[in-house]
């Protein structure tokens, strides 16, 4: 038997370091990497099974042409060329007949692979002038909100925490999204330390921790302000680091000061004296440690919401303590040279011959139904399942449906999205072939290259891309590049966070610490401020934190309240990762639930396992009701998101979110979605 090196390619922020068990050429396990210091020896429950997924019959294997109507689902197998011909001969018909941003890329984080996820494929669309994708989808909110406060996406290294004595998980399930920060938590709990949860749902790490605060969905703005109004009544801040490394602290606690701990109860649903035992637990314990997810960026004022939370370490100077801060993500550590792989200078070179129109992928059905001058005419989806995954669905399945829209998809597997190809194309998956990893919840850099050969004709996404260069005609040197050649550009930024870092070494080591402090000491990215923003001081932004209740919320648009009084969130399901492992038929009995209160459910008439009609002005869906406390009253999750197709009514819970945007960074609002709920039978 022989162990080789992967790393595994979801959208995670663990980005593990796999080992891969051989036997003839074919796996027979994967295994964590006990050597990596934070993937630490084990892999999380999906991908520990991904060796089904990898040998699964479902695989697609060889180029198809669709033979059935869009969404349909019937192919029949064509060969390589006649796949590759008719893609550039479509696109090259498209551009000269629409101009060429009448083609539109769609591709989000199936892989996390450098090169398979924007390198060949982000040169090939600057070429020939095609829309760019504003790549919004999960994170944008959040991403701004950094920015703004921050100046980088940098924050806590996971290894820290285990020195922490207060954690607060702050819409974050750790235990489900983010298992390899859950060991130096326990290490941490050892010694001491307490974990508050705050999230509407009583999620697994909720049912972990010391304390659980199920707060509003969508006010977590609220509870900030407070919790600042207590730490700074109670001069419990550090006047010292405040005064050296922040702006607009003034304005700041004059905002704060209109968030007493009773005003704040009213508007989060956590009780005054709790949110006064938060605020004094964070700000004396020594250090705290807040771990900050995607979730609560998810809704109307996500972004001012991330940037009230970023603010409380600075204000307690816990930045200058080692297991302190806070992390959203730690991805801007990873300072590679993303110019010399996507070569945005290319579009100069395009029929358009400037940058083209950008159009945001979290509005994929206004963009397909509604965009005009010029319409979307060509679709290119590849790392990613919109019919799935996009808000407003049925929207985004009309725009699918579109006969005179000529779609392309490059999957792994028969997806709702592979249904509405006109030419779908087989990939392979992160076993089969090479790329470099960053991660956005560590610090290493990683290198795979292949372990297993591809089945069938399964080819990457940097392989697929070159190829339809070719046939284009575009004769630029780069559309040659090996996969070598764009790792050694993306590792040659002379950014000091790289310093010693090589391609050679790489293959020797497989996952290398940045250099973002020196060997053996932890990184402490704030502790001397240092901050990204123009003004080098974290900046507070109190003019844009005034709280707003959410309009789709309990204390939102009282008309829409009355016609759909339960806030629905539809977060990560534990044992899956968004669609994929849709396949499998545990995870579709897992997303297709719907968790009621009691309080909701007795007045409908719903017990658990009755069937549920679930709807808003955006759509309807049937859900499976699952009665229990795992939420508050006028709170409904249903874990997610399940293929479409294996459901009776062919949609999923996507048909009622809504493809409105946050209040910065243009991101999606999932979170923020009012509906209502009625029986329908056994
Ligand atoms: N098992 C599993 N792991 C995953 C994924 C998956 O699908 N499954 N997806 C991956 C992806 S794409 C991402 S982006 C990451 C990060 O994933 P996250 O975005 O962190 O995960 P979510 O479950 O969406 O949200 C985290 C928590 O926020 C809570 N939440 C929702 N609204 C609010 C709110 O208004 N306030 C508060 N305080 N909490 C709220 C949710 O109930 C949830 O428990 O996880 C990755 N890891
Ligand atoms: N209701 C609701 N909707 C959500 C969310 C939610 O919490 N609730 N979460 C949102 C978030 S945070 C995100 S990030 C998005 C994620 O949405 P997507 O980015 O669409 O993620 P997945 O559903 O995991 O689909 C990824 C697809 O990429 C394919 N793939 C993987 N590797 C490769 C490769 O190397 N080449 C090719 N060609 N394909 C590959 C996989 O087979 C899979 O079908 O969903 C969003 N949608
Ligand atoms: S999904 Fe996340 S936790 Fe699971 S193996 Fe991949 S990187 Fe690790
Ligand atoms: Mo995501």
């Amino acid at each position: 038997m022989e162990i080789r090196h992967s790393v595994c390619a979801l959208d995670c922020p663990d980005a593990c370091s796999v080992l891969v068990h051989v036997e003839d050429g074919r796996a027979v396990k994967l295994r964590g990497n006990p050597a990596h210091p934070v993937t630490r020896g084990f892999l999380c429950g999906k991908v520990a099974q991904y060796l089904e997924r990898q040998y699964s019959p479902e695989r697609l294997l060889y180029p198809q042409k669709r033979t059935g109507a869009k969404g349909e689902g019937r192919f029949e197998r064509i060969s390589w060329d006649e796949a590759l011909d008719t893609i550039a001969r479509r696109l090259d018909e498209t551009a000269r007949a629409h101009g060429p941003e009448s083609i539109l890329p769609y591709s989000y984080a199936g892989t996390m692979g450098l090169l398979n996820g924007a390198g060949m494929d982000r040169r090939f669309f600057h070429r020939l002038g095609a829309s760019r994708l504003d790549r919004t989808i999960c994170s944008a909110a959040g991403a701004a909100a950094l920015a703004a406060t921050l100046g980088q996406r940098l924050g806590t290294e996971p290894e820290q925490f285990k020195h922490s004595k207060l954690i607060v998980a702050w819409g974050a399930n750790i235990h489900g999204t983010n298992v390899h920060l859950w060991p130096f938590i326990v290490e941490a709990r050892r010694n001491g330390a307490k974990l508050w949860v705050i999230d509407p749902l009583r999620t697994r790490t909720a049912a972990l921790a010391d304390r659980h605060l199920a707060i509003y969905p969508g006010s977590d703005l609220a509870l900030a302000l407070g919790l600042i109004h207590v730490i700074l009544n109670e001069k419990l801040h550090d006047a010292d680091y405040v005064a050296r490394f922040t702006h607009g602290f003034d304005a700041l606690a004059d905002l704060a000061r209109a968030y007493p701990p009773e005003r704040v109860a009213t508007l989060t649903g956590i009780d005054a004296p709790d949110v006064v035992q938060l605020a004094r637990a964070y700000a004396t314990t020594r250090p705290a440690v807040i771990r900050l997810n995607y979730g609560i960026q998810r809704g109307e004022r996500g972004g001012a919401a991330i940037r009230a939370i970023t603010a409380l370490p600075a204000l307690t100077g816990s930045w200058k303590e080692i297991g302190g801060g806070l992390q959203l993500s730690t991805s801007q550590a990873f300072e590679l040279n993303r110019a010399a792989l996507e070569m945005p200078e290319l579009q100069q070179r395009s029929a358009l011959g400037r940058p083209a129109r950008i159009v945001n992928m979290t509005e994929l059905g206004k963009a397909l139904t509604e965009l005009d001058s010029p319409c979307v005419h060509a679709l290119v989806v590849y790392n990613s399942n919109p019919a799935a995954i996009a808000p407003h669905q049925n929207k985004v399945l009309r725009g699918m449906r579109r006969n005179d829209l000529f779609t392309v998809v490059l999957e792994q597997f028969q997806t709702d999205t592979a249904d509405y190809a006109d030419i779908l194309l087989p990939s392979t998956t992160f076993l089969e072939h090479s790329d470099l990893y960053f991660a956005y919840g560590h610090y290493y850099l990683q290198l795979a290259r292949p372990a297993l050969t591809p089945p069938g004709e399964a080819r990457s996404n940097v392989d697929v891309f070159r190829a339809l260069a070719e046939r284009m005609g575009f004769e630029d040197a780069c559309f040659k590049d090996t996969e070598d050649g764009m790792m050694r550009a993306l590792l040659g930024s002379g950014h000091r966070f790289l310093d010693g870092i090589t391609l050679e070494r790489l293959d020797r080591e497989h996952s290398i610490r940045l250099s973002v402090s020196p060997v053996d000491t932890p990184f402490l990215p704030f502790a001397e401020g240092a901050f990204g923003t123009p003004s080098g001081k974290c900046e507070f932004g109190a003019e844009t934190l005034e709280y707003v209740p959410p309009v789709e919320s309990r204390l939102g648009d009282a008309d829409l309240r009355r016609r759909f009084p339960i806030e629905l969130i539809s977060s990560k399901n534990d044992d899956s990762m968004n669609s994929t492992f849709g396949h499998r038929g545990s995870v579709d009995g897992q997303t297709s639930l719907l968790y009621l209160h009691t309080s909701d459910a007795g007045p409908r008439g719903i017990q658990t396992g009755d069937r549920v009609r679930v709807f808003n002005d955006r759509g309807s869906l049937m859900l499976r009701a699952e009665v229990n406390g795992g939420v508050r009253p006028g709170v409904a999750r249903s874990p997610s998101v399940r293929w479409n197709k294996r459901a009776q009514d062919r949609r999923n819970v996507n048909v009622l979110t809504s493809d409105g945007l946050t209040d910065i960074g243009g991101g999606p609002v999932f979170y923020s979605c009012l509906v209502e709920v009625e029986r329908c039978g056994d």
